[in-house]
């Protein structure tokens, strides 16, 4: 299974084909788009969200609320789009820099300056519409689609923020609908009140200031069967693929599974999780600091992952740069910016981990119909539980 996405983030629309889903899932559409609306919402956000009202339109490959195994082909449309009609279009366009709205001002922290050495650009607008964090909106709905195929195998996915800038959210060891419930109704998806409104109020202080602010996420997903992914080979391990997904969403800069990065200034038998029996849970572990992976393999307990996101580098505050054009010195001019769309980025982040694990789950139940891979899934637990 595979997926490829399209489109600018002020062109008509973002378009993803989905390739391998099997038939017989069935996609609820409500749902699919709640977690569109999910991306969108989050203190700290700019003027665009204003805009944007995002909805997925399925144009391929489901029929009467079901998938058929064609390729799944999905659109989420730029409101924007009626003010760019011009400067966006495919056709050739006559005038002034100013009217293309062209860009010679590389942005420091964005693509623009490395995009346009590397493709030509000597308008940078053709990097910057590219790779604007607009395109997470349809990886959303991809992840909405790979979610729902997990939950029919009762896997659970959810998340939280863990950290804006300074202020950190205290630990909680809540059961995960409790922790999807509770973060759902917090405008930065923490648990705790008080935390949230520290966060916000340290959010309008970075605005007020010009600046941006970025943060730390988590992701977790529960019900995941031990043995997906493989120690075999190094494309295959999971918590791999997983790290590569975190990495590929806009403005992240690192990941880490489990305890991550502490596993480095802690002991051996502080770090590794003990192994346990009993009837009811079958194998499992006392602990779960290596966040539900060894070996490149779910272990059967809960995937923990986490991801830092710089700060937005769209700033208020001028950062210096050099014009393309003249070769001079410029401080950056900006219209319109998030603060900070760390809620936001735990939402896509939700998503693509969601993706691999749903990828992984096929590769290992592989079939064409859900059908034929419920059936897999069942032979292989009762292997499991033989064991
Ligand atoms: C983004 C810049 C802003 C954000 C955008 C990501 O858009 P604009 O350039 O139109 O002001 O709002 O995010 C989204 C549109 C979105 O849906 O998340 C960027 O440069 O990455």
């Amino acid at each position: 299974i595979r997926y490829l996405t399209a489109g600018e983030t002020h062109g008509p629309q973002l378009t993803a084909i989905i390739e391998g889903l099997p038939s017989e899932l069935q996609l609820d559409f409500e749902e699919l788009n709640f977690q569109l609306a999910r991306r969108q919402k989050g203190y700290g956000r700019g003027r665009r969200m204003q805009i944007e009202k995002d909805t997925a339109d399925i144009v391929g490959g489901v029929r009467h609320g079901y998938t058929t195994g064609a390729p799944v082909a999905l659109v989420v449309a730029n409101n924007d789009w009626k003010h760019w009609t011009k400067i966006m279009n495919i056709e050739p366009m006559e005038g002034t820099d100013e009217e293309k709205r062209r860009v010679h001002r590389p942005r420091p922290g964005h693509a623009d300056l490395n995009g346009g050495l590397k493709y030509n650009h000597k308008d940078l607008r053709n990097v910057l519409e590219r790779s604007s964090a607009r395109e997470t909106a349809i990886r959303v709905a991809v992840g909405a689609v790979a979610r729902q195929f997990l939950a029919s195998f009762g896997i659970k996915v959810g998340g939280q923020v863990i950290r804006i800038g300074e202020i950190e959210a205290p630990p909680n060891n809540l059961p995960l609908d409790e922790l999807v419930a509770r973060t759902e109704e917090s405008s930065v998806r923490v648990v705790d009140k008080e935390t949230e409104q520290k966060m916000e109020a340290y959010i309008d202080q970075i605005k007020k200031e010009g600046d941006s602010i970025g943060g730390i996420v988590e992701c977790i997903i529960e019900g995941v069967p031990v043995g997906l992914g493989s120690y075999v080979q190094y494309d295959r391990k999971l918590d791999a693929r997983i790290a590569q997904a975190v990495m590929s969403i806009n403005a992240f800069k690192g990941v880490e599974i489990g305890i991550g990065f502490e596993a480095g200034h802690i002991r051996g038998s502080q770090v590794h999780d003990e192994i346990m029996y009993n009837e009811e849970q079958g194998y499992h572990r006392a602990t779960n600091r290596l966040g539900g992976f060894e070996g490149g393999m779910t272990n059967g307990m809960p995937i923990v992952v986490r991801g830092v996101m710089k700060p937005i580098p769209t700033l208020y505050k001028p950062l210096q740069s050099v014009d393309i054009d003249t070769k001079e010195p410029f401080t950056a001019q900006v219209e319109r910016s998030d603060a900070c769309a760390v809620p936001a980025a735990s939402v896509v982040m939700e998503s693509v981990v969601a993706w691999e694990v749903a990828k992984a789950f096929l590769e290992k139940f592989g079939g064409d119909s859900m059908t034929e891979i419920r059936k897999n899934l069942e032979n292989y637990q009762a292997q499991v539980d033989e064991y």
